[in-house]
Formats: C-alpha cells, sequence, structure tokens
C-alpha cells in the first residue's frame, strides 16, 4: 500500500490493484472548489496508470455536498463557464479513462456530488445516502456533467422533478431510479465498493476499457451505428492475447462458471 500522493484535500492509496481515492474535506462536507477538482484529477490519472480499477469516497460522514458555493458565489461569468468545462474534462478522465471506478456513498451526495457519482462506473450507496439537486432553489444550474449523465441514469424528467422541487431521495428510491445499483448497510459503502472494484479488476483489461468507452458512445449512435460499432469492437476484444487465454482456460475446464445467485 502507498500513501504517497495524499494532499490536504484528497487522499489517494493504491491497494493491491485497486486504487482509493477520497475527498477530503469533511469540514466543509467535501464541496469541491478549484483546487479540490484539480487534486481530484491528479488523483484520477495517477490511479488510470497505475491500478485496474479505483473506488472514490470521502472522508467523513458525507461523500460530497457539491460546488464550492461560497467560492462559486464569487466568481465572474466566464469563469464560471471555465470552471464547469474543467468539471467537464476531469470527470471525463473518470468516465472514459482505460480502468472502471465505483464510487461508495454516504450522506449528502447532491448537486456536483451526485454528477462526480454519475461519472463513476458503479455506485454503491449506503443507507445513511441521501439525493438532491438544489440547484433551482440556489438559483443556478448542474454544471459537472449531470443534465447528461444524471438525466442518462435516472432519465430527464425524474432529474428535472429533482431540480424543481428539491425533493431529496434516500438509497432505496435511488435504486429504484437506477441511480444507484447497491444500496448496504450504513457504514457499508466502502468496504462493498471495494469488494465490486477488486471484482472489475480481475476482468480483461481490454474490455473493461471497451465497456467505459464503447457502451456511451454506443449510447449516444443510431440503432444501426451501434450494432455496426459493437461488431467491430467485439472482434477487437477476441484478437487479444487476454481472450484467447482466457477462451481457451474456459474450454479447458480452468476458468470458473457463472455461478447462479445466492439470493442476496
Ligand atoms: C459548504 C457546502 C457547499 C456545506 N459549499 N460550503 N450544494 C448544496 O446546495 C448543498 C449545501 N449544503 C447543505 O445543504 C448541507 O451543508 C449538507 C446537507 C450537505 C450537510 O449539512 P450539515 O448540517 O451536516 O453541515 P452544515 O453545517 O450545513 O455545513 C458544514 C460546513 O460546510 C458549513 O461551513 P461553516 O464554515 O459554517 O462550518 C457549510 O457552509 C459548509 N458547506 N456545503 C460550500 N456546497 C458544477 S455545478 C454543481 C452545482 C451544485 O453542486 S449545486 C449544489 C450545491
Amino acid at each position: 500500500m502507498t500513501d504517497d500522493q495524499t494532499t490536504d484535500l484528497v487522499t489517494y492509496r493504491l491497494d493491491g490493484e485497486v486504487a482509493i481515492i477520497a475527498l477530503n474535506r469533511p469540514e466543509k462536507r467535501n464541496a469541491i472548489s478549484d483546487r479540490v477538482v484539480e487534486r481530484l484529477n491528479e488523483a484520477v490519472l495517477r490511479a488510470t496508470a497505475e491500478a485496474k480499477a479505483g473506488v472514490i469516497h470521502g472522508h467523513g460522514a458525507h461523500f460530497c455536498a457539491g460546488l464550492d458555493l461560497s467560492e462559486h458565489a464569487e466568481k465572474p461569468l466566464f469563469d464560471a463557464v471555465k470552471g464547469s468545462r474543467r468539471w467537464h474534462v476531469i470527470f471525463d478522465h473518470i468516465e472514459r479513462g482505460s480502468i472502471p471506478f465505483v464510487s461508495a456513498l454516504t450522506g449528502a451526495t447532491v448537486g456536483g456530488g451526485f454528477e462526480l457519482a454519475a461519472s463513476t462506473h458503479v455506485r454503491v450507496a449506503d443507507r445513511s445516502a441521501f439525493f438532491a439537486l438544489p440547484e433551482g432553489s440556489r438559483g443556478i444550474f448542474v454544471g459537472g456533467g449531470g443534465s447528461v449523465r444524471i438525466a442518462r441514469l435516472i432519465g430527464p424528467a425524474r432529474m428535472g422533478d429533482m431540480m424543481l422541487t428539491g425533493r431529496v431521495l434516500n438509497a432505496d428510491a435511488m435504486e429504484r431510479w437506477g441511480g444507484v445499483t447497491y444500496v448496504v448497510g450504513e457504514g457499508q459503502a466502502l468496504a462493498k465498493a471495494v469488494e465490486v472494484a477488486r471484482r472489475m479488476a480481475e476482468n480483461a483489461e481490454f474490455t473493461n476499457y471497451a465497456i467505459i468507452n464503447a457502451l456511451p458512445r454506443i449510447a449516444d449512435m443510431s440503432s444501426e451505428d451501434g450494432l455496426f460499432t459493437e461488431s467491430m469492437v467485439s472482434a477487437l476484444a477476441t484478437m487479444t492475447d487476454d481472450a484467447k487465454d482466457r477462451l481457451r482456460a474456459f474450454l479447458e475446464k480452468r476458468a470458473a462458471k457463472v455461478v447462479a445467485p445466492g439470493g442476496d
């Protein structure tokens, strides 16, 4: 385990093949300032270079209270545009980099915090987690990619409902809406997220890359273009040495079978 990129705002450690990144500003409920998002970017790029999967969580009781409103309130218009565009670049390093990320969600997962979670590939919430998009009541708008990513996760109508009414959803309600795919007991989000990330790290690296890069692009295409692209990506994956080894291992009965769920 290494701990050498820890800054005051974001912590980083490598646990085997899994990079564990955490927002570290609990006294401000992990609100994302300009400095926080840059430190997050450094950690994400390092994880992409040396890990096979990543976990993003928040120190303290809350995942993230969103954009740092004290900093935002002072920004001239064009700086606000450039700030939003910077979030887009950085969150894109998460969503369409080369390794999958899991977010472990606790407490407030609000505004830009939900947008950060939406840029990860798997979301695990514990029962303390709550979700809101209070931009309407603050007189602002989502700017961290939420209008694309959150709208695709839960649907634009539900996202509009959250933004217009300020309603707050608990973890079970958000699971029903498709915004998270694992709900665990309070205090268990990080452990479950690490377990999920370790499992993903065992996959073929090229397949993980194809999953995180091809799926969102194919979702933007027509059916016809999507099916064609799928055939190309599928054939490419089969050409890798990894695929050849893994397919042979299965045929020679050296690989794990798919096992029916145990009911959990
Ligand atoms: C903050 C922020 C923040 C807390 N920016 N400082 N996000 C929001 O509208 C959510 C605003 N925050 C809250 O509603 C609450 O703080 C929480 C529900 C998250 C947590 O409540 P609580 O009672 O545990 O903490 P608190 O006492 O409200 O906050 C503790 C401190 O954190 C306090 O500062 P202090 O100096 O008085 O101790 C708060 O001011 C500070 N704090 N949240 C700055 N967000 C790219 S566009 C994205 C657009 C958005 O993200 S909009 C949603 C913004």
